[in-house]
């Protein structure tokens, strides 16, 4: 017995050497395989941080075997043994990292036929009341529609089984909404971007029960645009979108039709409304979301005003192109495949001063730019979205969809194109507003998802309380993520974002901004309609599933002393 003592501790000894070892060339190869990483993401590339990762925990794994033969004289084929293991450990879970990240990367870049003429919705006829007003008619109602060809989907429209009729009114015009709940759940109808009394906004305090009509009216006094329209009911808004409430809100005016620009609706200006959905097997829609992602639902599939791989069949020279983002979470950065320039005429609120040359527009949820493209006889150009800029590090874009590339909308120009008129040098004088007379700035920190300035959204509490003729100064900052930011009942301009002045294409009147993690812009309003603590304007993320969570809040517009008395 005596004598097999000390062999029992060489035996534990030496198992205790191997254990050390084995973890010690372990922690060898995930530190090389970290610098490796880190080394890649710092290049800049995408799957190459992985490669890097996995052959440095090799690299270390036999520098590790190495060192230790010499350093610790072990049986050397116990040591082997150990550090392969060691090392198919380190390279599975790196493997299976990698697969995740590339698997995470959505394209349809040569999956989808273009081969279906895009859809265009038509324009609403109004009918003229007895005191003078445009009175449109607008019916909830749920149907099944074709969206994929050969299936079929449950989905929600206005007038229609799916998306709305396009609403054209002139400024200056008394408009009445006429708007009917022919579904079976609770939802409002707000108009994105249009300046009206906070009571005629359609947000989620003007509630429009199942059967019930709801009737709006307000005079447009605001300056020609693209803007929309879609439900806003609390904490549904993400739901009754993705099903297919949303139609386009063109306001004209006098000054933009003496410009001369495309504007014969369905012919050389079209309605552009881009949508990201994602099927079940079934056809039905799906709404859940990718694993890490911050955002909400990234579709696979594109569909533009419904159709799925859409043709534009382009009849002049100059294609005026009215690009509405109407997807959920979803940020695109669109160009054309050939890398063309195109001109972009107007952002959100109203015409640019005058058009910008570029070859990409990058859009997030609720964002508008109308874009005039010009296309040469015969030829056929896909717009395509390229990876979008949305700030974060090489993980978190990747989960939110910044890599992610689709063709959107191909045009195939006639062989004979009728000739359009130049586009004019310069467009309007901007009406801009001065921050010497800001009388007030406020900030918002939009974090995470679900908060602005630390709390969530409370339909009973009002955030902020604003004098009516006053032009404030918001400072808002995203924070964990971009974050689309956009209040209710005004149109503003970014004085500048970090000190620095805005880019060409956000030096107009908007009233929705995609905010990048990390950075502070500085926006400037004038609040001129009156919204009561019963029907309050909303700001907000227009990234709906994060409206939907919780980030949003509720300001009052009016006299002095007296913004927040209901009446
Ligand atoms: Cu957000």
């Amino acid at each position: 017995m005596a004598t097999n003592a000390p062999d029992a501790r060489n035996r534990r000894s030496r198992g205790a050497r191997i254990a050390a070892a084995t973890l010690g060339a372990m922690a060898l190869a995930a530190m090389t395989g970290a610098i490796g990483l880190v080394g890649g993401v710092a290049l800049g590339a995408t799957w190459l941080p992985f490669v890097f990762a996995a052959s440095g925990a090799v690299v270390g794994a036999v520098a590790g075997r190495g060192l230790l033969l010499w350093r610790w004289r072990l049986p050397a084929r116990l040591l082997t043994a150990g550090l392969v293991l060691a090392t198919v450990s380190t390279v599975a879970v790196v493997g299976v990292g990698a697969w995740f990240y590339t698997n995470a990367r959505i394209t349809n870049v040569g999956k989808v036929e273009f081969t279906q003429p895009l859809a265009i919705p038509p324009l609403l006829e109004p009918t003229t009341d007895e005191n003078g007003r445009k009175v449109f008619d607008l019916r909830f109602q749920a149907a099944n529609t074709e969206l994929l060809p050969g299936t079929r989907t449950p989905t929600w429209g206005l007038n229609g089984s799916y998306l709305a009729p396009t609403v054209r009114a002139e400024r200056g015009d008394e408009v009445a909404m006429n708007v009917t709940n022919g579904v079976d759940e609770t939802t409002t109808l707000h108009w994105h971007g249009m300046h009206l009394p906070g009571i005629m906004d359609g947000g989620p305090h003007q509630m429009i029960e199942p059967g019930e009509s709801w009737e709006p009216t307000w005079t447009i006094d605001q300056p020609a645009a693209t803007l929309w329209f879609h439900p806003h009911l609390h904490n549904e808004t993400a739901e009754q979108v993705y099903r297919g409430v949303a139609g386009m809100f063109i306001i004209e005016d006098e000054r933009t039709a003496a410009l001369d620009l495309p504007d014969t609706y369905g012919v050389d200006d079209i309605p552009v409304i881009v949508q990201d959905k994602q099927f079940h097997g079934d056809g039905r829609l799906d709404t859940g979301t990718r694993p890490a992602s911050t955002v909400g639902i990234l579709g696979d599939e594109i569909l533009v005003n419904g159709t799925h791989g859409p043709v534009l069949e382009a009849t002049t020279t100059l294609v005026r192109l009215r690009l509405l983002n109407a997807s959920n979470a979803r940020v695109y950065d669109l160009g054309f495949t050939d890398d063309r320039h195109f001109s972009i005429i107007a952002t959100d609120a109203g015409l640019l001063p005058e058009p910008v040359s570029t070859t990409r527009v990058q859009l997030s949820p609720g964002e508008r730019a109308e874009a005039v493209v010009q296309v040469e006889p015969g030829e056929r150009a896909m717009m395509r979205s390229f990876g979008a800029d949305l700030g974060l590090d090489f993980f978190n874009d990747r989960v939110n969809g910044a890599d992610d590339t689709f063709d959107i909308l191909r045009i195939d120009a006639a062989e004979q194109l009728d000739e359009s008129s130049p586009l004019p040098g310069e467009l309007v004088e901007l009406d801009r507003l001065d921050a010497g007379d800001a009388t007030r700035t406020r900030s918002f920190r939009l974090s995470g998802s679900s908060n602005i300035n630390g709390q969530s959204m409370d339909m009973s509490r009002i955030d902020e309380t604003v004098t009516i003729d006053t032009t404030e100064i918001w400072e808002v900052e995203a924070g964990g993520g971009p974050h689309s930011f956009h209040p209710h009942g005004t149109s503003f301009l970014i004085l500048d974002i970090d000190e620095d002045r805005p880019p060409p294409l956000l030096r107009g009147w908007k009233d929705t901004v995609l905010l990048r993690s990390g950075h502070t812009y500085r926006i400037i309003a004038r609040f001129e309609h009156v919204a009561d603590p019963t029907a309050p304007y909303m700001f907000h993320c227009h990234i709906l599933e994060h409206e939907d969570n919780g980030m949003m809040g509720q300001f009052v517009v009016g006299p002095p002393g007296d913004e927040g008395r209901n009446r």
